[in-house]
């Protein structure tokens, strides 16, 4: 078995959840090297892309959280073998991709400018990806985006909503996604309870 070194930062949500949460249900033993800022700051210009996640294997390094995630995802069997389910799969989760380069030019902003510019977010590009993530669930069967089980498409929107939810972002109502997008509530709910994500969690404990 090749040696897994994950580095990300150290919290339980963004890019790199899903693929520690996947590592987990493929029963696959990783190194979840978690760095805060400055230590990230130290070693970013050693990394491919000046970011994270950075998966290591056997020592060589791959970037690109959503590539990580299909790779951890197939050895989970949480990421379709059809190729049309794969495909609703990624459309998941490049969808969040877009949304995120949405939401990072925001956090640099402080006082009145972040509140306008969060707030624009909200009325906007915030709530276009929420109705349309709900719309691929419903296409989905309306418990899970893909594969009518739980993929990675799952796991990338649970963390999101999970964190749009917790009040982590100013001036995003912690019940943005309850009002607009009730179906993602539930999916985050469905997902946060599956056996295998609290058994993931419970592992951190
Ligand atoms: N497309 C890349 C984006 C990676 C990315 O932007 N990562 C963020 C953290 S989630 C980062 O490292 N940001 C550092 C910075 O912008 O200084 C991926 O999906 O892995």
């Amino acid at each position: 078995m090749p040696h897994y070194k994950l580095t990300y930062f150290d919290f339980d949500g963004g890019r790199g959840e899903p693929i520690r949460i996947a590592f987990h249900v493929a029963g696959i033993a990783f190194e979840d090297n978690r760095l805060n800022f400055e230590q990230f700051n130290q070693m970013r210009q050693g990394t491919t892309f000046s970011s994270l996640p950075v998966l290591e294997i056997d020592g060589v390094p791959v970037t690109q959280s959503n590539a990580i995630c299909r790779f951890v995802g197939n050895m989970a069997g949480l990421y379709p073998a059809d190729a049309m389910q794969a495909l609703y799969c990624d459309e998941v989760l490049e969808a969040q991709e877009d949304l995120a380069h949405y939401i990072v030019p925001t956090f640099g902003l402080r006082g009145d400018e972040l509140r306008l510019a969060r707030e624009k977010l909200v009325d906007g590009w915030m709530s276009v990806y929420l109705k349309g993530l709900e719309q691929l669930l419903l296409r989905g069967g309306g418990h899970y985006f893909a594969n009518n089980g739980l993929t990675m498409a799952d796991l990338k929107t649970f963390v999101t909503t999970r964190w749009l939810r917790s009040g982590a972002l100013d001036h995003v109502p912690t019940d943005l996604v309850q009002r607009l997008t009730p179906g993602l509530v539930e999916h985050q709910e469905r997902v946060g309870g599956d056996p295998r994500v609290v058994a993931y969690y419970a592992s951190r404990r």
